[in-house]
C-alpha cells in the first residue's frame, strides 16, 4: 500500500493527492505549515505545534475549519493509517480555492487542509560529528513590522533567498540577520551560542519561537544552565566557545564554522553535545502516542 495522505477529511494516495491551482496557498503563500516529527510512535510536542499553527492562522486571520482537537487526531490517524513509527509530519492549512485577486475573501469555500507523514530523512551523520560550516546570508531577514516572524506562513521566499546564498557558498545553512545587524535565526533553525557556560539564543520578537529552542531551554533550566534570549551581533557569534542550531528535523546540530572563522576549538562543543543526548532522552517520553 501506498502513502496516504490526509486532505480535507478524506485519505487519498499519494499521487492523487492534489490542490486547485485556484487556491491562494499557491497563488499568494497564503497559508500556514507546521513541520512535525514522531520518534517510536510518539508525536514530540504536538500540543506546542498545534498550538502554533492555530496561532500562525489567527494572525493572518485564516479560519481553520476543524477544531484543535480534530485536527489533532486527525494527524494520529494519518500516521496510524500509514503505519510510520519514524515520521515527518507536514501539516498545511491554505486559504483556499477563490478567484484571482489577494484578498482572501475571494477564497469563500474555506480553508483547505492536508497531513503529509512520510519517512524521516535524517541529516548526515557527519553534521553532528564534525559540526556545519555556515555563512552569514547577504538576504536580510523581513522588516518585523513586515511581516512578523511568528507566523509560520507558506511564504518563505525570505528564507529560500538566504537559503540560495548558502547555496552560493556551499553551505547548508545560513545565519539571517536583521535590518540592524542582529542575528535572527537560519533559514529553517534558531540557532544558540555558549560563552563562559552560558547559553544565549535571539529574542523570540525578531525570529521563530522554535519549538526545539524552547525544549533546549526547559532542558538547560533543569540542568541549572544559565541562559537567556538576547541581542547577539556576529562578531560574538565569532566569538563563541560554542555555537549550535535547533529545529525539529535538524534536532541540535553544531556548528564548528561560521563564515569561513572557526568557533571554539573547532569541535562540536561540550554543552551542545550534552544538550542533544538530553533532548533525545526527551523525545522517548515527551509525546502524544499513536
Ligand atoms: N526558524 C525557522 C525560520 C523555521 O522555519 C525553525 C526556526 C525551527 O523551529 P522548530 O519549531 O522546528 O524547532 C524553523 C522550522 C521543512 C521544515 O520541511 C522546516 C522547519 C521545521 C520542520 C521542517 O522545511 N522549520
Amino acid at each position: 500500500m501506498g502513502l496516504k495522505v490526509y486532505l480535507n477529511g478524506k485519505f487519498v494516495d499519494r499521487d492523487k493527492a492534489k490542490i486547485s491551482v485556484f487556491d491562494h496557498g499557491l497563488l499568494y503563500g497564503d497559508g500556514v505549515f507546521e513541520g512535525i516529527r514522531s520518534y517510536s510512535r510518539l508525536v514530540f510536542k504536538l500540543r506546542e505545534h498545534m498550538d502554533r499553527l492555530y496561532s500562525s492562522a489567527a494572525a493572518i486571520k485564516l479560519k481553520v475549519h476543524m477544531s484543535k482537537a480534530a485536527l489533532t487526531q486527525a494527524v494520529l490517524d494519518t500516521l496510524n493509517k500509514n503505519d510510520l513509527d519514524n515520521a515527518y509530519i507536514r501539516l498545511v492549512v491554505t486559504r483556499g480555492p477563490g478567484d484571482l485577486g489577494l484578498d482572501p475573501r475571494k477564497c469563500r469555500r474555506g480553508g483547505r487542509v492536508f497531513i503529509i507523514t512520510d519517512k524521516i530523512a535524517l541529516y548526515p551523520k557527519k553534521y553532528y560529528e564534525k559540526g556545519l560550516h555556515i555563512v552569514t546570508a547577504k538576504t536580510r531577514k523581513n522588516y518585523v513590522g513586515a511581516i512578523d516572524p511568528n507566523i509560520k506562513s507558506l511564504n518563505y521566499l525570505n528564507n529560500i533567498l538566504a537559503k540560495l546564498d548558502g547555496i552560493k557558498k556551499k553551505a547548508p545553512e545560513a545565519i539571517m540577520l536583521t535590518d540592524n545587524n542582529y542575528v535572527a535565526e537560519c533559514t529553517g533553525d534558531n540557532i544558540f551560542i555558549v560563552k563562559r557556560g552560558a547559553l544565549f539564543t535571539p529574542p523570540r520578537n525578531i525570529s521563530l519561537k522554535g519549538i526545539t529552542q524552547q525544549a533546549v531551554i526547559e532542558i538547560a533550566r533543569r540542568k541549572k544552565i544559565k541562559g537567556r534570549e538576547k541581542n547577539i551581533r556576529m562578531g560574538k557569534v565569532y566569538d563563541a566557545d560554542e555555537c549550535f542550531l535547533t529545529g525539529t528535523a535538524a534536532e541540535i546540530v553544531p556548528v564548528t564554522k561560521v563564515d569561513g572563522r572557526i568557533i571554539g576549538n573547532g569541535k562540536p562543543g561540550r554543552m551542545t553535545c550534552e544538550l542533544h543526548t538530553a533532548f533525545h532522552k526527551l523525545t522517548k517520553t515527551d509525546g502524544v502516542r499513536y
